[in-house]
């Protein structure tokens, strides 16, 4: 019967496993001692993410038909027959065109005003915002109707929109619009995969109808790590652990697109016909996941927010706290490494005590465990660099008492008469024999250590 449920476990595991990298938190695995829990790095799955956005049009007016508005199209000037009217749902393109699913096959559009007011610039704003951090998994694209913007520039903001900074710029000669060379994408290295860059393969007129699509490109800067149909995701993930500023090139929350001058046909602006510039956008398509330090593997829309459903005791949005009760512990981002399932290495105790200080034995001594209901404690930091490349896990459980030793409020251990340290950990007699009693002196010295750990303990989490 045993077996067949060890089997059974087994089984489970190896499947679910099987599902994918990163896709599960937890899995139960039979050991001697039974069924218990494993960890691991974990992420959610990449969502479409314009299902969830807040769009912000600016400035005001800019969306047409207020009042009511012909326009014509670049490739017939002539023909002026299409009208814009917001009081007409037929007639209407309002901002959440953009993010429709166009079921009915119609394409649906937002569309601005058109520049009747040259040589005033026409340009507008779109903020997209979505109150969480994500993280890209795919080319954001912009589906223009109407031709794509000679002159635009794609900016994210990190911190919910306080500040932003410049993703990509975009124009049809980008040393004149913003005095910089032209790049592609595609020409990025390894050794410049996170630099900004202007392009102008998305800017130049080739005719409305031909290439619709603006894009951001993510697969083409995966690729330098992951190969060029993207199968070595191992490849590019280790990079993400190891490169600085790798992972958060692709992380935001908010995305802006400011517009700055219209399709033009081809051509200079023809002061005659104003009526056939304006922007249309029908899609905004950002497929990303949520950023949840690999702590989740599932998020959720939760009363109108993305939300990660945290596991390894963690909590917050993004998964970037210790839950409630488990203060103590430092908090720390899971790891992709190593992989395939990412770090287990959750069992960890550092403890770095100047010997002349307390004249203890165990100075920078470093005890791991590997069962999962005992945790790491960071504590003073001679860990570095290398401490943040652990799946920290949070755990109620501070101290880990050795030779039968109790945790005691979860800032000392309570020793067995036999053992002494702060975890126990050292016999007080010579030779293996039984004694008695506590000496006085270890009990003081006890009652010093233990306040000034919970102390040191304390601040390393904070
Ligand atoms: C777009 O946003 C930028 C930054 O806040 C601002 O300077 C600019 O005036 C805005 N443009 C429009 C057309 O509202
Ligand atoms: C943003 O998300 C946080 C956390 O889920 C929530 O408390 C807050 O109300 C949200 N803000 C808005 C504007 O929805
Ligand atoms: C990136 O580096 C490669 C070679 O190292 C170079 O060819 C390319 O132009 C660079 N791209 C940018 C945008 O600097
Ligand atoms: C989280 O806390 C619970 C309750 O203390 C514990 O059983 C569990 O092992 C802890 N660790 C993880 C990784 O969930
Ligand atoms: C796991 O722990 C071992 C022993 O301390 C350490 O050498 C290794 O670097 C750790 N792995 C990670 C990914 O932190
Ligand atoms: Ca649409």
């Amino acid at each position: 019967m045993r077996a067949r449920a060890g089997l059974l476990y087994l089984l489970v595991h190896v499947l679910a496993r099987a599902r994918g990298q990163y896709d599960l938190c937890k899995s139960l695995v039979s050991t001697d001692e039974g069924a218990v829990w494993e960890h691991y790095a974990c992420q959610p799955k990449a969502q479409a993410m314009k299902e969830y956005m807040r769009i912000r049009v600016e400035p005001p007016g800019i969306t047409c038909g207020n009042p009511p508005e012909r326009f014509c199209t670049l490739e017939n000037p002539y023909l002026c027959s299409d009208e814009c009217d917001a009081s007409n749902p037929d007639l209407a393109h309002p901002p959440q065109l953009m993010q429709d699913r166009e079921r009915s096959g119609l394409i649906t559009y937002w569309q601005t005003v058109t520049w009747r007011r040259y040589p005033e610039p026409l340009q507008a704003n779109i903020t997209l915002s979505w109150n969480k951090t994500l993280e890209l998994t795919d080319d954001i694209q912009i589906t223009f109707e109407y031709g794509r913007p000679t002159v635009m520039v794609l900016e994210k903001s990190m911190n919910f929109g306080r500040t932003w900074q410049p993703y990509q710029y975009y124009a049809d000669d980008c040393v004149d619009a913003f005095t910089m060379a032209p790049r592609r994408a595609r020409d990025l290295t390894a050794a410049n995969i996170t630099r900004v860059i202007c392009t102008e393969q998305y800017s130049r007129w080739v005719g409305s109808k031909n290439e619709k699509v603006v894009r951001f490109e993510v697969r083409s800067r995966f690729a330098i790590f992951a190969g060029p149909r993207l199968l070595n995701m191992e490849g590019l993930y280790t990079r993400m652990e190891s490169m600085k500023g790798l992972r958060d090139f692709f992380t935001f929350t908010n995305l802006r697109l400011r517009l700055l001058r219209p399709a033009l046909g081809g051509t200079y602006v023809q002061r005659d016909n104003l009526l056939k510039y304006f922007y249309a956008i029908s899609n905004v398509e950002v497929l990303a996941r949520c950023k949840c330090n690999l702590h989740a593997s599932l998020c959720l829309f939760v009363d109108g927010n993305l939300q990660c459903q945290c596991e390894h005791n963690t909590t917050g949005q993004d998964c970037q706290r210790c839950k409630k009760g488990f203060k103590a512990k430092t908090w720390k981002s899971g790891s992709y490494l190593p992989t395939p399932n990412g770090s287990p290495n959750t069992s960890r105790f550092k403890l770095h005590f100047e010997s002349s200080n307390f004249g203890t034995s165990f100075s920078n001594s470093e005890i791991n465990t590997h069962t999962p209901t005992h945790i790491f404690i960071t504590a003073i930091d001679t860990l570095g660099a290398a401490g943040k490349t652990q799946t920290n896990v949070c755990d109620d459980e501070l101290l880990l008492c050795q030779n039968g030793g109790t945790c005691v409020q979860n800032q000392r251990c309570s020793c067995p008469p036999d053992f002494k340290g702060v975890l126990c950990q050292q016999s007080r007699c010579d030779g293996g024999k039984k004694c008695n009693g506590a000496s006085a002196l270890t009990l003081s010295l006890a009652l010093l250590l233990c306040p000034l750990l919970a102390t040191l303990l304390g601040s390393a989490a904070s």
